[in-house]
């Protein structure tokens, strides 16, 4: 298609010609940025089809991964980069009198998806193709993704993410390849000879629609797919008003987790679910089978992976397939199935186990509710003949209990594997939530510690440290990011040290000049970046954070010539729509950030930023410039983290609890470079068992605490004086549930230790630069690997070697 900038310019014009009819100089930045955009995809193509190809001859064992959210962000650029063609589009356009960021500005960030497991998985893609593995996503396509963030004052807004507005260029239609979806009905049941036989009649069917996008390998011509699946009007006759079942098909696929405080939300939550698993099983089975497989083989060829249990109705959906269209006893059925499937567990959170109460689902899925019900009964009944007479035990882990399906127990009960997603996870998975379940089948049960691509997160985010890195070491990091390691020996190298310095401070001036067109915020790029950016959660403990930054108000306040290095606090977080308190918390940064942000004692100590609309594109502008990473949610309750591993990973230091993958951040980067603070998880979790925690103490005794407790209701801020009590109530009547108090004292001096280590100016580069060695580990590569390896079952049958 084109080799080199010359070609491609001539291929760019033309097409441009062709597709917009316009010439080059009447053309707009959009029709640009399409015409590169449906360019690449044909790229892209040839590699596309010679990789399917390749798994269709080579029959080899393919993995699905399921999963109800891909947060991919842009991809226009990390296309180009792991197509090796970077520089050739970047400066063919740029003799065009075009920059390649003005195109990637436009492109829309694919949102869909709401935060950590949404963004492994898209990391988790990345990898797969890049290891040349055969593993691909299903997912649904959203007409909009996570709602678009506007702040008013200080208050977050939820408008709806328009990305599709302008068309995906990256995405295929294939309509062909639609399947049908039943809904509702009833299932009829009759007896030939000595079988069943069951039909769902009178079912209300949903077209599926899939639209497939190519995951391209970095430098390897493996590109593996990204289906996902658009809710449409189906040929089917319905029994209704023919808008309003339009209307109540399209919504399918309309908004990513719908409202579901009523039933109707949690009916089309449910939709949503079934609808992903049926129309991606109905595909996976259809291309099996044309590859010549054998139905009764599935588990040895195919390996499907639940991410969370939103996915888990595949289980009852491939016993359906196999009980009623395959005919298969329900033994082997369950024999195939349980081989099939492995679950990953993202949270302990109880408020995430999904339970869907039956009254919703047996009228929606009334052959699938059959099943399940079946499945429980076999179960109980296993149960009961190794726990015999243990009816609590039988109780607690049965699927259907209490009026309610339970899908994290259908997700254990059906899959082969079991994992969570950093050891102290798996461990608290093991020894609480799931404990009856590990008892029961430990050999199930097993620990992946996530990982992000080092391709994204650094490669592409952070061009000028990579080129330093390779540089330094050469480029075998790319492939082998572990070998990142090699950087360690440049620990006392004060040039190498001065150029990592170099690169950050680059950095912070970028984002400074972002958060000065973005926020109107004129920031001292020689500050400290104190930054924490994540989904805004009452666990994850953005309230600490503020409230330490109340307290070093305070303190400036009261000494202006105290020691203290200036620091810019940056935040970037999304609040769940109905989510009250987390709503509050964004306000109370807005809030004091305002008090501080006017004031001029503290003006050139203390900035407060919120930057609004957090998203994957926002992240590769902030992280690259971070100093100081905040990992600070309450121990036990972060089931990995992956920000902490991108900001590793850019040089940032870690100031943490020992939480999720913190606890093996530490331990890859020692205790010197990583500050720890606050209670343990075994601590957090003895005080929820046998109580013991009065907050009111730490309000009577702790006197900076009581002042900007105080201060959050007595006028001090802007705001009307009640305008925060749901935050106090929180700390005080209710007992401070997240420890937000007890930790305040330690967060303050690790806090003070952080200050004067940045102050050192080797020392802390030398921190930042073992933090960088020591982050390879972190690749999802290293993730993925072991999930092939060790779950999936599959390998790299190099590519190159079968086609040429
Ligand atoms: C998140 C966890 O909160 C986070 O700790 C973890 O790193 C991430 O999954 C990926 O495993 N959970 C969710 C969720 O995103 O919706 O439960």
């Amino acid at each position: 298609m084109f080799s080199n900038k010359d070609e491609f310019k001539l291929a760019f014009l033309k097409k441009l010609e062709m597709g917009f009819g316009k010439t080059f100089p009447e053309s707009t930045v959009r029709d640009q940025y399409h015409t590169l955009g449906n360019m690449i995809r044909e790229f892209i193509s040839t590699d596309w089809i010679n990789t399917n190809e390749h798994y269709r001859l080579t029959k080899q064992k393919q993995v699905y991964y399921l999963s109800i959210e891909f947060l991919l962000g842009k991809v226009l650029s990390q296309n180009l980069m792991n197509l090796g063609i970077y520089t050739i589009v970047q400066e063919g356009l740029s003799d065009l009198g075009i920059g390649l960021e003005q195109l990637e500005e436009i492109e829309p960030d694919a949102g869909l998806g709401n935060g950590g497991l949404g963004r492994l998985a898209a990391c988790f893609l990345d990898s797969l193709s890049s290891l040349g593995l055969p593993g691909h996503g299903c997912g649904i396509r959203y007409r909009h993704g996570l709602f678009e963030q506007k702040i008013m004052n200080g208050y977050q807004l939820e408008l709806p993410d328009h990305w599709l507005r302008h068309g995906h260029v990256w995405e295929v239609r294939k309509e062909d390849l639609s399947v049908e979806v039943p809904f509702w009905g009833r299932v009829e049941c009759t007896k030939t000879g000595e079988n069943l036989e069951f039909k769902h009649l009178d079912a209300e069917y949903v077209t599926a629609v899939p639209y497939d996008l190519p995951v391209v390998g970095y430098n390897n011509s493996t590109v593996n797919t990204l289906r996902l699946w658009s809710a449409e009007v189906s040929p089917y006759p319905v029994n209704k008003d023919i808008m309003h079942y339009k209307r109540e098909t399209e919504m399918i696929s309309e908004f990513l987790y719908p409202d579901d405080t009523h039933d109707e939300g949690k009916i089309l939550r449910l939709k949503q679910q079934y609808f992903l698993v049926a129309a991606s099983l109905r595909s996976i089975i259809r291309s099996y089978l044309n590859r010549k497989g054998d139905i009764k083989q599935l588990s040895k060829d195919i390996c499907i992976h639940i991410n969370d249990t939103h996915p888990a109705l595949a289980i009852p959906e491939l016993m359906r397939i196999l009980l009623d269209e395959y005919r298969l006893g329900w033994e082997e059925s369950w024999e195939i199935t349980r081989g099939t499937f492995c679950y990953t567990n993202h949270t302990t959170l109880s408020e995430a186990l999904e339970k869907w109460p039956i009254h919703i689902f047996k009228p929606l899925l009334p052959r699938i509710y059959m099943i399940i019900e079946e499945m429980n009964e076999r179960y109980c009944h296993e149960l009961w003949e190794k726990f015999p007479g243990e009816w609590d035990h039988i109780q607690e882990m049965a699927i259907i209990a209490d009026g309610v399906v339970k899908m994290a127990h259908l997700a254990v009960v059906g899959s082969f594997s079991v994992n969570g997603v950093a050891r102290i996870h798996t461990e608290i998975l093991k020894d609480r939530e799931m404990k009856l379940f590990y008892q029961h089948s430990p050999e199930k049960f097993n620990n992946k510690t996530n990982g992000i691509t080092h391709r994204r997160w650094l490669l592409k985010a952070n061009p000028e440290l990579s080129s330093l890195i390779t540089d330094t070491i050469g480029n075998d990091w790319v492939y082998q990011p572990e070998q990142m390691k090699n950087l360690l020996p440049y620990m006392n190298d004060s040039a190498f040290l001065d150029q990592l310095a170099v690169v950050k401070q680059k950095k912070k001036e970028q984002l400074a000049k972002r958060i000065l067109d973005q926020n109107g915020l004129l920031i001292d790029p020689t500050s400290i970046f104190d930054v924490q950016v994540k989904r805004l959660h009452a666990y994850k403990r953005q309230l600490l954070n503020i409230i330490h930054i109340m307290h070093l108000y305070n303190r400036l306040k009261e000494d202006a010539s105290c020691d203290f290095y200036p620091r810019t606090f940056i935040f970037g977080a999304k609040a769940s729509p109905g989510y009250y308190y987390a709503k509050k918390i964004i306000k109370l940064i807005h809030s004091v950030a305002e008090k501080i942000n006017h004031d001029p004692a503290v003006k050139e100590r203390i900035k407060v930023v919120f930057m609004e609309n957090y998203r994957v594109s926002l992240a590769e502008e902030i992280i690259p410039a971070s100093d100081i990473s905040e990992q600070i949610s309450t121990a036990s309750k972060e089931a990995s983290g992956t920000g902490n591993m991108k900001l590793m990973m850019n040089g940032a230091v870690t100031v943490g609890t020992l939480d999720g993958a913190n606890i093996e951040i530490r331990e890859k980067v020692g205790a010197d470079d990583i500050f720890i603070f606050g209670l343990s998880a075994k601590e957090v979790m003895k005080f929820e068992q046998e109580g013991g925690y009065n907050s009111m103490e730490y309000y009577y005794h702790d006197k900076r605490l009581q002042e900007i407790i105080n201060q959050m209701r007595n006028g001090f801020l802007p705001d009307v004086a009640d305008e925060f009590e749901p935050i106090v109530d929180s700390l005080l009547t209710e007992n401070d549930q997240y420890f937000v108090m007890r930790d305040f004292d330690s967060y303050v001096n690790i806090q003070q230790q952080a200050g004067s280590a940045f102050e050192n100016r080797q020392k802390w580069l030398r921190m930042s630069l073992r933090n960088i060695a020591m982050s390879g580990y972190f690749s999802s590569d290293r993730t993925i690997e072991e999930y092939a390896s060790q779950i999936w079952g599959i390998s790299n049958t190099s590519l190159e070697t079968s086609i040429n």
